[in-house]
């Protein structure tokens, strides 16, 4: 009987993850290394459920995000990924990928961590590369580094790698790992309020800060001190010295955006308003402790046991936002083959 032609494909889900010490600033832009390590805890929400099949008969790849085709500048993302995998693999196939996102794309909500971490999941397995964790975060790197990080569930650990030494070293040296925690039960609240897509990309962004910001080496430096003392802190299970290093973290990597020529400037009133009501929360008893990413919306870190007082609390500070709040998550896992 005639061949039948055998279409492979497989689907994987990944959680965001949200940096409690940042990566902010790349060395390598094409192999995705950063200056810094950096450490993130994966979220219980907002997973991306990603589907890879192989076309063998297709010129191009197919790319949907929530059922819309993905055109330009954001399929290419897409598909220099895939050309990575493809080259590895030794498989020239072109794929239909089709992704559904929970969570607000580009606003500064780690959509690209979920994103690249299912998506390498997924790829590896359609085109039959088997890799361990540590090659999957590797490989997640090269789509976001952030994804690197949503490999793994609980707490994670990037590690810039090697600065000295060839490409191969550093590139090898550059994963993700799970960070050993002390007992501690956090909650992350999320108070989105603007879930619109950001105006500068954190890839254009970081690049402009690193070569532009007169404060981003001093704030590098004083990254590095910040993960001993967070790998510290998450070790005794001290979640206050978790927030309090968090939070100092996060103000100073935007400190060294809006002192880039010209400023970047991600955080808005609403964002400061929800500052406020973090300090009044600490005021008044809780250690509730705030982050930023690249956009305005605020992660505040806190007991899971305060968690419903301080989503309350954030709600009534911003009626206009919305709050959600997660735990820490699982990491990236195949769902079928
Ligand atoms: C992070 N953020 O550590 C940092 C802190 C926001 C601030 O958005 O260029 O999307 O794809 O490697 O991973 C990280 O930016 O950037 C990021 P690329 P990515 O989560």
């Amino acid at each position: 009987p005639p061949e039948r032609s055998t279409t492979r494909g497989a689907s994987a889900v990944a959680h965001p993850n949200i940096a409690l010490v940042k990566y902010w600033g790349k060395r390598d832009e094409q192999l995705v290394l950063p200056w810094t390590d950096s450490l993130s805890m994966t979220l219980d929400i907002c997973p991306t459920t990603t589907g890879v099949r192989l076309d063998p008969d297709a010129e191009h790849d197919e790319v949907t995000l929530d059922g819309v085709p993905l055109a330009g500048e954001a399929r290419q993302r897409v598909t220099a990924f895939l050309d990575l995998v493809r080259e590895r693999a030794g498989v020239s196939a072109r794929a239909v990928v089709d992704t559904a996102n929970t969570v607000p794309t580009g606003a500064g909500l780690a959509s690209s961590a979920s994103g690249f971490a299912a998506l390498a999941v997924a790829a590896a397995a359609a085109y039959g590369l088997a890799l361990d964790a540590t090659a999957l975060s590797r490989l997640a790197r090269r789509g976001s580094g952030s994804a690197s990080r949503s490999v793994f569930g609980g707490f994670a650990v990037w590690h810039a790698g090697p600065a000295t030494g060839t490409a191969t070293d550093a590139d090898l040296g550059s994963y993700a790992e799970p960070v050993p925690v002390g007992e501690l039960d956090p909650a992350l609240v999320v108070a989105v309020v603007d879930a619109g897509p950001k105006a500068v990309s954190s890839r254009a962004a970081m690049r402009h800060t690193v070569a532009t910001s007169p404060l981003y080496r001093p704030w590098a430096a004083a990254s590095r001190d910040d993960l001993t003392d967070m790998r510290k802190a998450l070790h005794r299970g001290d979640l206050a010295a978790v927030g309090e290093i968090a939070e100092r973290n996060a103000l100073g990597m935007h400190a060294t955006m809006l002192a880039a020529r010209p400023a970047v400037r991600y955080l808005s009133s609403a964002t400061l308003t929800v500052l406020d009501t973090v300090l009044q929360l600490r005021r008044d008893g809780i250690p509730a402790y705030a982050t930023m990413d690249a956009g305005p919306n605020v992660k505040v870190l806190c007991p899971r046991a305060d968690a419903d007082r301080v989503a309350a609390v954030v709600r009534g500070a911003v009626p206009r936002g919305s709050v959600l709040v997660a735990g820490p998550g699982q990491g990236a896992r195949l769902l079928s083959e």
